[in-house]
């Protein structure tokens, strides 16, 4: 009898956890931390997470399903306010949500009620355990920490309160251990060998986003998005050869991510082919071609079947 296929089906604590919070909160770091990998593109920016990504932590004990999503904030531009919708959607279908909130910004003013209302609309759709968790505490002194608490606490009645750095890696072990009494015991819900369920393709994509977000300034970051339009491997000798298309929003943008003698899409390129040779564990020739779709961010059709929203 085959054991392997038996030991799938012992129940272990296994559950859906929402990375939930404003932009640049480090909810894609801390989703990277807990996986030991990385998954989801991170980068100073804000707004740099678009869709909602799932990564897989496995151990003998449990499975615990992340969910990272893009910030929440007030939006009204159609791209960001199917953003914050997926953000949103993701806050009814799990089984603990985490509110991260970078501790090294300012409180809101006492007198800001309208972001305060806000916050407590948005997670008054929380229906199970909800967890603040102070990111970013290797930027402040420890008995900084009260007034977040006290002034967040006001806010939302949350389960518990966890302070930590996703980037050091501080205090991860414990929110684990938080979280795990919260989760149902069943059968894991995804395979143990895989860390996402997203595609290479889109994985892909991100890479190069992410490049352009880390390399491009003003709007041009916003006004990126990448379709990855071939992906062949040369069964013979492994080579990965891919073809993206950068699709920007207007034509002045264009000279500017193509830059000088096209240094500046060169300088993507190498960097992304890096990153997606490491994904992909094998030779990667990366083909990238800038084209204009005229405010595709605006443009519901596009982000439906182009992008997925
Ligand atoms: N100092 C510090 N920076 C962090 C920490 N976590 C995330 N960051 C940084 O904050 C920025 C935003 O992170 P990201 O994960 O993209 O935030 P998200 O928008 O919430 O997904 C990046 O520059 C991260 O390197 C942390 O614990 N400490
Ligand atoms: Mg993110």
């Amino acid at each position: 009898m085959n054991n392997d296929i038996l030991t799938s089906y012992v129940p272990v604590k296994c559950g859906m956890v929402a990375l939930v919070g404003p932009p640049n909160a480090g909810k894609s770091t801390l989703m990277n931390c807990l996986l030991k990998q990385k998954i989801s593109i991170v980068t100073p920016k804000a707004q740099t997470t678009r869709n909602r990504i799932l990564g897989v932590v496995n151990e003998d004990a449990y499975q615990i399903v992340l969910i990272d999503t893009p910030g929440l904030h007030q939006a009204r531009e159609p791209l960001n306010r199917e953003m914050v919708r997926l953000a949103l959607e993701s806050l009814t279908e799990v089984d603990v949500v985490l509110f991260l909130l970078d501790v090294s910004l300012p409180l809101p003013k006492e007198k800001d009620t309208e972001k305060k209302e806000q916050l407590a609309e948005w997670m008054q759709q929380v229906k199970c355990p909800a967890m603040l968790v102070l990111n970013k505490i290797d930027l402040l002194d420890r008995k900084e920490l009260l007034p977040v608490i006290k002034a967040y606490s006001e806010l939302y009645p949350f389960d518990a309160v966890l302070p930590l750095s996703a980037l050091r890696d501080e205090g991860t072990e414990q929110l684990i251990n938080a979280i795990l009494p919260l989760l149902p015991m069943g059968p894991r819900l995804f395979p143990e060998d895989i860390p996402t369920d997203a595609t290479e393709r889109f994985l892909v994509a991100e890479i190069i986003r992410e490049k352009i977000f880390l390399q491009t300034g003003q709007e041009i970051p916003y006004s990126t998005a990448v379709i990855i339009e071939s992906f062949k491997e040369n069964e013979e000798n492994g080579l990965v050869t891919i073809h993206a298309a950068i699709v920007l929003e207007r034509d002045s943008q264009k000279p500017i991510v193509i830059g000088k003698g096209g240094k500046k899409l060169k300088s993507i390129g190498i960097a992304a082919r890096k990153d997606i040779e490491n994904l992909l564990d094998s030779r990667v020739n990366l083909k990238l071609w800038v084209k204009i779709k005229k405010n595709w961010s605006k443009n519901e059709r596009f982000l439906r079947e182009e992008l997925g929203f």
